[in-house]
């Protein structure tokens, strides 16, 4: 049998994720990654997921059964290059070429500080470990929480995890077809096990970036799985 997260250690910068089960193992060796679970992702936030709030509760049972816990946190500056606002004429859900590639302009949301950019008050993750923020470089975006939109910066995640002996990542959160796809695709190059929890997140679903968002993950061996595909 092949254990397949025990090889991807020993790979130097390991180009794949590790082949998936149906269903992820949940013992020392797997991370919980809640991604962006933030007031201006959830209604009434300045960039509100339809029906964010609602990863809440499936989120907080499903902590409970992890002992490892990280969330990123979406964390930007005033005037962030990523803000249609820092783009005289361009409007918000419009696109912009930046150096890394095509940007979507995004309305001003999670600035540093700001009550946008914090926790979800009910989110009861308290025994999390860490927290990876992301996006705080005024210039270069970062949908993932492992590598910027530059494609070249690491956020030290991949590091963290390895050194703690993870193998496995199970990603849940805001918004699936943003923050969790890219999350998830980047676990899985740096050679995890990953699998998105669908029910665990909800999608902004820009002009079709849903799906092909789930297309993505599938070809980059993300395993999709549902909070009842878990191991009770
Ligand atoms: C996100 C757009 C901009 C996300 C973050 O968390 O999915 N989306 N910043
Ligand atoms: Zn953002």
């Amino acid at each position: 049998m092949l254990i397949a997260g025990a090889t991807v250690l020993t790979v130097a910068g390991a180009p794949r994720g590790a082949r998936a089960q149906e269903t992820p193992v949940i013992d020392e060796r797997a991370v919980l990654i809640v991604v962006d679970v933030q007031n201006d992702f959830c209604p009434g936030g300045n960039l509100a997921v339809p029906r964010g709030d609602e990863v809440v509760p499936v989120i907080n049972a499903l902590a409970k059964r992890f002992s490892n816990i990280v969330l990123t946190q979406d964390w930007h500056p005033a005037g962030h290059s990523s803000f249609a606002s820092s783009h005289p004429g361009k409007k918000p859900f419009e696109t912009v070429e930046m150096p890394y590639g095509r940007q979507v302009l995004w309305p001003d949301h999670c600035i540093q500080g700001s009550k946008g950019a914090e926790f979800r008050a009910d989110l009861d993750v308290s025994s999390a470990q860490a927290i990876i923020r992301k996006g705080y470089r005024r210039e270069v975006d970062s949908y993932s929480g492992f590598v910027e939109a530059d494609r070249k910066t690491p956020t030290g995640l991949t590091g963290y995890l390895r050194e703690r002996g993870i193998l496995r990542a199970v990603i849940v959160g805001l918004a699936t077809d943003f923050c969790v796809s890219w999350t998830a695709q980047d676990a899985s190059a740096a050679g995890f096990e990953t699998y998105v929890v669908e029910d665990a997140c909800r999608a902004i679903d820009l002009e079709g970036s849903l799906e092909k968002a789930w297309a993505e993950m599938a070809e980059n061996d993300v395993t999709r799985i549902r909070v009842s595909d878990l191991p009770g």
